[in-house]
């Protein structure tokens, strides 16, 4: 079969980093047991890839994990996987297990410096092997978005993005919002940058602009350690929260709060939040609500908060907000340059 048979449509070239999940594992046809698939077959197994105009290489990574298992030292290996093949690819799919995407897109968001070429991240809910599967139609999208190109030539998505089912989000605005249904991500605060139907449509307005196509890749590959997650609960103890606060090597927490960034006003919850900023641990404000802004304006509640030195997240996820803490506080900057890093959208992962 001609497989360029369309003039106006530039040819991409795309490694797909294949890290695990459920989308890699097909039935062993003798034991009917689950194992991973190998990608490097993907032409053979799905023929009709060879009509969308792309030349597939597949990178598999050495050890292939289950996402709950991920960690940053495998963020670290994706970036460098990236870094080592910028050059060589128009366009890069990662498929990962859907549990922790979000928190890999996000983080990969903020170690791909300068990036300029589309990062695709995508999985999917049924195994690929399996008939039912979503993961052909997402793995076959992803595919056509990290590859699509304005008529110009430049990348039609040049940011770290996910796509799942009929969406593709920037990937550190998204969230794991079902663990059962095959629409299973949300990005709760920005809009899609496409939707897909029976073509893609593409929302240009919300797709990063990117300024230099000449700029060269940089990957931050020291994430600092030392970062919790808090979420509040009517009830929380003292002894609890000031046993986590006062756990050694600590730099930096994300607070998850009530609403518009509402915390307790009791003087033992305002004096601990003062002195754990004061020992220079960056907390970060984000609320528990699925969707809108933290606003320490707005109530006395929020604004005690800001009076001890808490940083407002904005509408970020938590997500979004851990990884950032690890990216900017790996940087080792002063506390003040991190501060100001942290107060500014660095990848479009906030609203101002
Ligand atoms: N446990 C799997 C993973 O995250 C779930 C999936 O991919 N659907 O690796």
């Amino acid at each position: 079969m001609k497989t360029n048979n369309m003039p106006n449509q530039q040819r991409s070239s795309i490694l797909i980093v294949y890290t695990g999940g459920t989308i890699g594992m097909k039935n062993d046809e003798a034991t009917g047991a689950l194992v991973p698939f190998d990608f490097s077959g993907i032409y053979e197994e799905f023929p009709s890839i060879r009509r969308l105009h792309v030349d597939i290489d597949v990178h598999t990574m050495p050890k292939l994990i289950d996402s709950s298992n991920v960690k940053p030292s495998d963020w670290c290996a994706i970036a460098e996987v990236i870094r080592t093949n910028y050059e060589r690819y128009d366009g890069f799919v990662i498929l990962h297990g859907t549990d922790t995407m979000s928190y890999t897109a996000s983080a990969l968001s903020f170690m791909l410096e300068n990036l300029t070429k589309p990062v695709v991240f995508t999985g999917s809910q049924i195994p690929i092997g399996v008939m039912r599967t979503d993961g052909r139609e997402n793995l076959i999208t992803a595919i056509e978005i990290a590859g699509a190109k304005h008529p110009d030539g430049r990348p039609m998505v040049p940011e770290v993005s996910l796509l799942f089912h009929s969406r593709l989000c920037r990937g550190n605005r998204t969230h794991k919002s079902s663990a059962e249904e095959l629409d299973a991500f949300s990005s709760p605060n920005y809009p899609p940058l496409a939707e897909v139907g029976v073509k893609i449509a593409y929302n240009q307005a919300a797709i990063a602009k990117i300024e230099r196509f000449d700029w060269e890749l940089k990957t931050a590959t020291m994430l600092s350690e030392g970062v919790a997650i808090i979420k509040l609960f009517p009830g929380i103890g003292e002894y609890t929260l000031r046993a986590i606060l006062a756990v050694e090597g600590l730099r930096g927490v994300v607070l998850e709060t009530y609403g518009a960034g509402n915390a307790p006003t009791a003087d033992w919850f305002l004096d601990l939040m003062r002195e754990t900023v004061e020992r220079g641990v960056v907390v970060l404000n984000v609320t528990q609500c699925n969707n809108g802004s933290v606003e320490m304006q707005l109530y006395e509640t929020g604004q005690k908060l800001q009076g001890v030195g808490v940083v407002s997240g904005h509408d970020m996820t938590t997500e979004a907000a851990i990884t950032k803490l690890m990216y900017v506080l790996g940087k080792n900057l002063p506390l003040e340059e991190s501060l100001e890093l942290m107060k500014r959208p660095l990848r479009g992962e906030f609203t101002l």
